[in-house]
């Protein structure tokens, strides 16, 4: 399998993340996730690691608005010609509640417009590992339109919180949905979103189209970040109504009742009859990871792997989450083992 991946990723490394209650921690998404994934990977005898290919804006562009991409680029630098007390990474303390139309012209009151919480912390590297982030994922996706049975985006940062016009929940450019954009000018897409947390970015991205199918199953937004995206009852609008569907799951659930639901979302893909499948593969429904409260196993994760790999489309993997390193290696190479 041939697995697209950039070294560019460690210029992303934020120095904390702001938990609820305020709290600073060491941020979470960090850059040993990928050596993790690497190093079991590299230990198989069927990934072949290769570095992607520049595809420069234009796909990224297709999907997120110029102003926001702009945003990316320049914000750090304008960011150190504040009169900020700590300058150690960008994040405003002000949200643009609603999605108020006022864009204001300082650089805090844009990074309160373009970012939905205090974990997508932006540094000096964070857009060019960004965009080699997208390219992972468009470069899987050009490898199944090219043939290739499967492929694999070793994405970092990942993506499937970014919206059309922001970043949320450790992602900036949304690596998945570039990916299905970029298929679905080719043909019907199905996006399969199986992180713990709800692809809200991707929702936001696809909600009115009709030639991208996007599922999602996650922790009920109702307990779980991102709060505010999620819901059963949301559905896609317009020509895309019925062409998103979220699958919201408890806190507990285990491998049974996972796969239960899992099994649902891929009947309605078959129906779909896409030609070409994204999946935003996240490993934090693993039952031992420290943002989760899914109780999916290692056994599990594998089986979830078997099962959409038996829909037996050319399928970009797309990595999302994942935050208990140690476990993150098998996990991922567990699922994707189950594609070759
Ligand atoms: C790609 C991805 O998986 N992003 C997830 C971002 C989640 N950020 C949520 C932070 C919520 C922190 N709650 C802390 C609870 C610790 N027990
Ligand atoms: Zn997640």
């Amino acid at each position: 399998m041939k697995v697209y991946y950039s070294e560019t990723h460690r210029k992303h490394e934020p120095p904390f993340e702001v938990f609820d209650g305020g709290l600073r921690v060491p941020y979470l998404e960090n850059p040993d996730r990928m050596d993790r994934i690497l190093q079991a990977l590299r230990a198989t005898d069927w990934a072949e690691v290769i570095e992607p290919m520049d595809f420069g804006l234009d796909p990224i562009h297709a999907v997120h608005d110029k102003e926001y991409v702009d945003f990316l680029a320049s914000s750090w630098t304008e960011w150190l010609s504040t009169d900020s007390w700590d300058k150690s990474t960008l994040l405003p303390s002000t949200f643009a509640l609603r999605r108020h139309p006022q864009k204001p012209a300082s650089l805090l009151g844009r990074a309160g417009y373009y970012m939905m919480d205090l974990s997508a912390c932006i540094v000096e590297g964070t857009y060019e590992a960004a965009l080699a982030s997208a390219n992972c994922a468009l470069s899987a996706a050009q490898a199944v339109a090219n043939g290739e049975h499967s492929a694999f985006a070793l994405c970092r940062p990942p993506g499937h919180h970014a919206g059309k016009d922001y970043a949320g929940g450790y992602c900036f450019i949304n690596n998945a949905a570039v990916a299905a954009n970029w298929l679905s000018a080719k043909d019907r897409v199905a996006l399969l979103d199986i992180d713990y947390h709800c692809g809200n970015g991707t929702q936001d991205i696809f909600y009115e189209r009709d030639d991208v199918l996007t599922i999602s199953i996650h922790a009920d937004p109702n307990f779980e970040y991102p709060h505010f995206a999620g819901y059963a009852d949301e559905r896609g609008k317009g020509k895309g109504l019925g062409v998103h569907r979220n699958f919201p799951l408890p806190a507990g659930t285990d491998d049974i009742a996972y796969l239960n639901t899992l099994d649902r979302a891929l009947e309605l893909i078959r129906e779909f009859k896409p030609v070409y499948l994204v999946v935003s593969a996240g490993m934090d429904i693993y039952a031992d990871d420290p943002l989760g409260k899914i109780k999916v196993t290692t056994d599990g994760i594998i089986e979830i792997g078997k099962r959409i790999s038996a829909l037996n489309l050319p399928t970009a993997i797309v990595m999302e989450g994942g935050y208990n390193n140690d476990a993150l290696g098998k996990n991922s190479t567990g699922f994707l083992g189950e594609f070759r």
